[in-house]
Parts: C-alpha cells; structure tokens; sequence
C-alpha cells in the first residue's frame, strides 16, 4: 500500500514538472513540438531552436530555405502545413505569402517594443531585424585584375566587371529579389528591366541563396557578389579577409526580416510562445553570437557593432507592401527578360 501511494505521488509529480512541455488531452498526453521555416542563416536558425527547447523543453525542429522555396512550400502544403512558423527573410515574401492566404495574423504581446515601422499593424508579420543591401569583393582578386570595388549600380554595367559578378536569382532568393524591387523603385519598372538585361551580360552565376555570393568572394570564387552587407561582415570575421564591401552611391534597398504564423500549421498556441520569445530584446541580441550582424528592431535591443560601419548607408524608401505584391509578377518579368530561371541549387 505505502509503494503504491509512493508510486502514485511520483507520478504525479513527474506529470506536474512536465506542465510547459505537454498538453493532457482526455487520457493522452501530447507532447509539444515546434517546427519553423527559416530563412535566415542555418546557424542562426540552429541556435534559436536549440535555446527555445532549452528554455521551454519543447522539442524544436526546423528548415533552412530561401525565401522563394519558402513560398513554393507554402503554397504546396496550403491544405497540410508541416511547420507553424515563418522566421527569417524579407518580409516582402510574407506579404506575398499572405496575399495567397497562407499567413494567420497574430499580433503578439511583444510587439509593443518593435519599432512602428517595422511591424505590419494587422499582424500579418513583425519585424525581427534590418539588413542593407550592398556589393561585396575580393581585394585581392580586384587588385590582380586591376579593377576598382564597384560602388555604384551603374558601375556595375562597366565592361571591366564582365563575367565577375555573382548574385542570386530573384525567384529563389529573398536577397535578389532585394535588388529587383529596389532597382525598379529606383529606376521605374521599365528602366529597371532594362538595367537588368544589360546587367544579366556581366553575371557570370546565379546562385540560389543570396549569402552564396559573399561567401563566395570571400573563397575566391567570384571578384564581385551582391548579397546583404552583414553576411559579408559575417565572412570577414570568419577569416575570408579579403572581404570588402561597398555600397551604391544612387541609394541601396534594405530588408525588414520578419516573423509569422502560418495559417492552418500545428499547434498554433506553441508557435505564438515562440514568435513571443523571438520578438525580445534578449533574444534579438543572441544574433550576434552565431555571427548575425542585422540592425534589431526591437527598440530596446543593442545594434551589434559589427553594423556599425554601415550603419549611414544612403538607403532609398523601400516600400514592402508593394514589393511583396509584385513579387510574382516581377519575378516572371525578370525571368523573361533576362532568359533565366531559379537554380535548384
Ligand atoms: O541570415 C542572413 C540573411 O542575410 O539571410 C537572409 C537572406 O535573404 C538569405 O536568404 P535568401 O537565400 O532567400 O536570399 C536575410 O533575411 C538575412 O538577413
């Protein structure tokens, strides 16, 4: 009798300690998990899912995606979504992603500290950082060819840049599709995709992911890359030290990188504790540990340092809902004009 009323008070116990990791439905009890779509670096991802399980015993899984793959897989899963969350990437991907009816508006408790601008008002997405587009080099590279480090968009139309220049192609890639909407901003539509055709004769690769090109440049893969200036930080202090960065005298486009829930994904309720926990202060500023060096928009959080020498880059006003509403059509306009498709690797 004493073992069995021990037995039972163990049990009980052990139900109690589990309270934040398991949910009782009727006579089963369900184990909490969490799975997120990344599109910011793996690294970066890997951390954030191993501190959320740590902090909350939630078993946390994720996949590493360029923002186009995350919409493919979106729009494939609409009816049976795998993941519950959208972390990481350009947010203008999530207003195409919701103008397809795959986001669930959630405005959390923690929006309140994010920045005004940097948050959609109905919840539909909310900023967790700021990255500006940029070129990146290799000075060593430059120097053997005796080429200067571009820093304009028109430079980058000189014959001397043929066949030097890497960047990834906008129907994969969140960051070059950065660079299409912000050229057209720049430009106008049909200017813009003029630039491009002509700019098309000088790429010598489109990659799929828009940090290939800095770590490429980084390798000594390619002389020039267009990627988002923080990823080419990010390699310089890894040890490529032949990174040098520029930015277009004419005015750069920049990323908010965002967070959703997505519509119909499991466990809803889990997905808001963690688009919660990543929206603090303190988890913003975990960034840096794994070599994230975006501008945070949670008012309270402390920029890296890193950032600090771009931190004046001439930016023009990238406007996101309209860039996330002509990504599709952008995107097949670029692919015509320019005779290219996204790379499946
Ligand atoms: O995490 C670094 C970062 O630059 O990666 C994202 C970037 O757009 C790469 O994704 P794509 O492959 O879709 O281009 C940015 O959101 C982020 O700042």
């Amino acid at each position: 009798m004493k073992k069995m009323f021990l037995l039972l008070s163990l049990m009980f116990l052990m139900i109690g300690c589990g309270k934040d990791k398991s949910e009782t439905t009727g006579t089963k009890e369900v184990k909490k998990t969490l799975t997120f779509y990344a599109g910011l670096q793996e690294d970066h991802a890997a951390m954030i899912a191993k501190k959320f399980e740590e902090e909350t015993g939630i078993k946390t899984s994720f996949v590493r995606m360029s923002s186009g793959e995350v919409l493919a897989r979106l729009k494939a899963e609409k009816n049976n979504m795998s993941a519950s969350v959208w972390y990481g990437g350009p947010v203008d991907a999530f207003v195409a992603a919701n103008e397809a009816g795959l986001i669930e508006s959630y405005i959390s408790p923690e929006a309140v500290n994010i920045n005004e601008e940097q948050k959609d008002p109905d919840g539909n997405w909310t900023g967790i950082y700021v990255g500006y587009l940029g070129f990146v080099g290799n000075q060593k590279m430059l120097d053997e060819k005796r080429l200067e480090m571009p820093t304009s968009w028109a430079d980058l139309l000189k014959p001397e840049y043929k066949g030097e220049i890497v960047v990834a192609h906008p129907g994969s890639s969140g960051t070059a599709y950065t660079m299409l909407a912000t050229l057209v901003q720049l430009m106008g539509e049909d200017e813009a995709m003029e630039y491009l055709k002509k700019f098309n004769g000088q790429v010598r690769q489109y990659t799929k992911s828009g940090t290939a090109p800095g770590r490429m440049a980084g390798q000594g893969e390619t002389t020039i890359g267009i990627t988002f200036l923080h990823d080419a930080i990010k390699y310089k202090k890894e040890g490529y030290i032949d990174i040098v960065i520029s930015a277009p005298s004419e005015g750069t486009g920049y990323e908010i990188g965002g967070v959703a829930l997505l519509k119909n994904g499991p466990d809803q309720e889990t997905a808001k504790q963690f688009i919660d926990w990543v929206l603090t202060k303190e988890v913003q500023e975990m960034g840096k540990t794994v070599g994230s060096f975006q501008f945070l928009t949670n008012k309270d959080a402390m920029p890296p340092a890193e950032a600090d020498p771009i931190k004046d880059t001439k930016l023009i006003k990238y406007d996101f809902d309209w860039a996330g509403k002509n990504r599709v059509r952008l995107v097949e306009r670029f692919s015509i004009e320019t005779s290219t498709i996204a790379p499946k690797k």
